[in-house]
């Protein structure tokens, strides 16, 4: 009787793993123009006028607001252009990106 014999795994691992998701999100503050913070988000995320408006002004009176989710790579290169883009303007808009649960 051999012993080094391997059992059939029973449960077989998906070929494919989705992978995971980062929300990116939006940081207010006191000096980032309200319409320097629609343009950005129209610009790197895509939102139409009216979607970016909504998320600007939620961020603007509750701190924070989720844009948008991506895988991390993505999510990580949209935070850093769109806040790049106020760093260059001398604002210190915030965009940040979190692990969905
Ligand atoms: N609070 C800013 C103002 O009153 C506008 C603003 C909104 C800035 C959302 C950042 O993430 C932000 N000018």
């Amino acid at each position: 009787m051999p012993e080094n014999t391997t059992k059939p795994r029973l449960k077989v691992k998906p070929q494919t793993e989705r992978p995971k998701l980062y929300k990116v999100i939006l940081v207010n503050d006191d000096f980032t123009p309200r319409e320097f913070v629609v343009t950005v988000l129209k610009g790197e995320f895509k939102l139409s006028e009216d979607q970016a408006h909504r998320v600007m002004i939620t961020a603007h009176r509750h701190g924070v607001c989720v844009v948008a989710v991506f895988t991390r790579d993505v999510a990580e290169t949209k935070a850093t252009r769109a806040t790049d883009a106020g760093k260059a303007k001398g604002y210190p808009l915030l965009f940040t990106t979190e692990p969905e649960e």
